[in-house]
């Protein structure tokens, strides 16, 4: 296989060196910068993630801050979620569409002060998105990257690890999607109580990029009682787990029904997008749902992940794409997730898939990866 070129034109997170330190062995480009998705051992990482403790570089996860009287009106507006009743200190997953209703990205909101929020963006370019609706509705906001790098501590062990790092009384009080500003040998951050797998954990969002390294270490020294060791937002888990992947799972046509956001759409309040959707769906029948399949693949030993959406059929009929597909450790069997026409998305509907060489045809289910069979 071709490797990638690492230049300066691609952004490289505060905990990059340490990364590389680490023995990353792949990357991806997510938000014009570089991110860890392997240290070369998928199953280990998946292990170590669900009964352990595993460190995440995740600082492509960028910022956006909003600051200002309107901050709260302006995140309300751009967000299919209402954020009216957010309170700071709280974090919120929020859809955010353009004019036509399309799905443009998924990010946590994190209300740090009446005046000032976080939105912490999945890959897609939402400062500009701010900025545009900023100028041209004329709230009384700036909207900028600010110097904010998360790094995800996520397992079964990542509270007694930040038991360790910030004491009892603070993990204690901190609930599900709550945050607080600390700082930690001189290492300023904001903590929350959020991550991108199920598995629990806490994500420290650095606010001085130069002490990635720093924070890296102290994380790494904390967890090592712990068995805590690097490793990435993975696909197995979170498919596994229905986590959606913006821009993996979705494309440049999907609104947030589609892609199964339903219950984070407040629907009976305006935002940008919203007629559009209400639309769309007027006749379900012409949408598509993202959903999950079972995989039959020609190689049913071998370790792989879909690297490209994959033509789906109906005797002979185009019926959507299989967008991501996993080996799941827990189902042992292949799993992944299509984006379909509605009239292929029940449960048991059995549809053929074009990836010569790598899969034949995958079944519809509506039972939940996560749950046991
Ligand atoms: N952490 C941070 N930023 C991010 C992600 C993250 N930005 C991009 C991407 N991940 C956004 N995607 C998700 C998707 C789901 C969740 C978090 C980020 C999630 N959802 C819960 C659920 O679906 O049950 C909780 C939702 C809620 O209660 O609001 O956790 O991981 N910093």
């Amino acid at each position: 296989m071709p490797e990638m070129t690492i230049g300066s034109r691609i952004k490289k997170s505060p905990y990059f060196a340490a990364t590389i330190a680490a023995g990353a062995t792949h990357f991806t480009i997510y938000n014009r910068m570089y991110m860890p998705t392997s240290y070369g051992d998928p199953l280990g990482e998946y292990d170590r993630l669900k009964t352990g403790v595993s460190m995440w570089d995740v600082g492509a996860e960028r910022q956006v801050e909003i600051v200002g009287p309107d901050a709260r009106a302006f995140c309300n507006r751009i967000s299919a979620r209402d954020l009216s009743t957010l309170a700071p200190g709280r974090a919120r997953y929020a859809p955010i569409c353009n004019h036509d209703g399309i799905l443009i990205n998924d990010p946590i909101v994190l209300c740090l002060s009446e005046e000032r929020w976080w939105l912490s963006i999945a890959d897609g370019d939402l400062l500009q998105h701010c900025q545009a609706i900023v100028g041209s509705e004329g709230f009384d906001v700036e909207a900028f990257e600010p110097d904010v790098s998360p790094l995800a501590v996520q397992g079964p062990k990542a509270t007694a690890v930040a038991r360790d790092l910030f004491g009892d009384d603070l993990v204690e009080r901190l609930g599900f999607f709550h945050h607080r500003e600390v700082e930690l040998a001189s290492i300023p951050m904001v903590i929350c109580k959020s991550g991108w797998s199920r598995q629990g954990g806490y994500e420290l969002f650095l606010t001085d990029g130069t002490m990635g390294h720093a924070l890296w270490d102290l994380v790494a020294a904390a967890g090592e009682p712990y068995g805590i060791a690097p490793g990435t937002p993975h696909h197995m888990e979170r498919i596994e787990n229905g986590l959606l992947s913006y821009g993996s799972d979705t494309d440049d046509d999907t609104d947030p029904l589609e892609a199964g956001l339903g219950q984070w759409c407040d629907m009976d309040r305006p935002f940008i997008g919203r007629d559009a959707i209400a639309a769309r769906h007027e006749e379900p029948e012409h949408r598509r749902r993202l959903v999950n399949v079972y995989v039959d693949t020609v190689d049913q030993t071998h370790l792989w992940t879909a690297d490209q959406p994959y033509p789906a059929s109906v005797d002979g009929h185009a019926a959507g794409f299989l967008r991501t597909a996993v080996w799941s450790p827990k189902l042992d069997r292949f799993i992944g997730l299509a984006l379909l026409g509605t009239a292929h998305a029940e449960p048991g509907t059995r549809l053929d898939v074009d990836a010569p060489g790598l899969v034949t045809a995958m079944t519809v289910t509506d039972v939940p990866f996560g749950v046991s069979l």
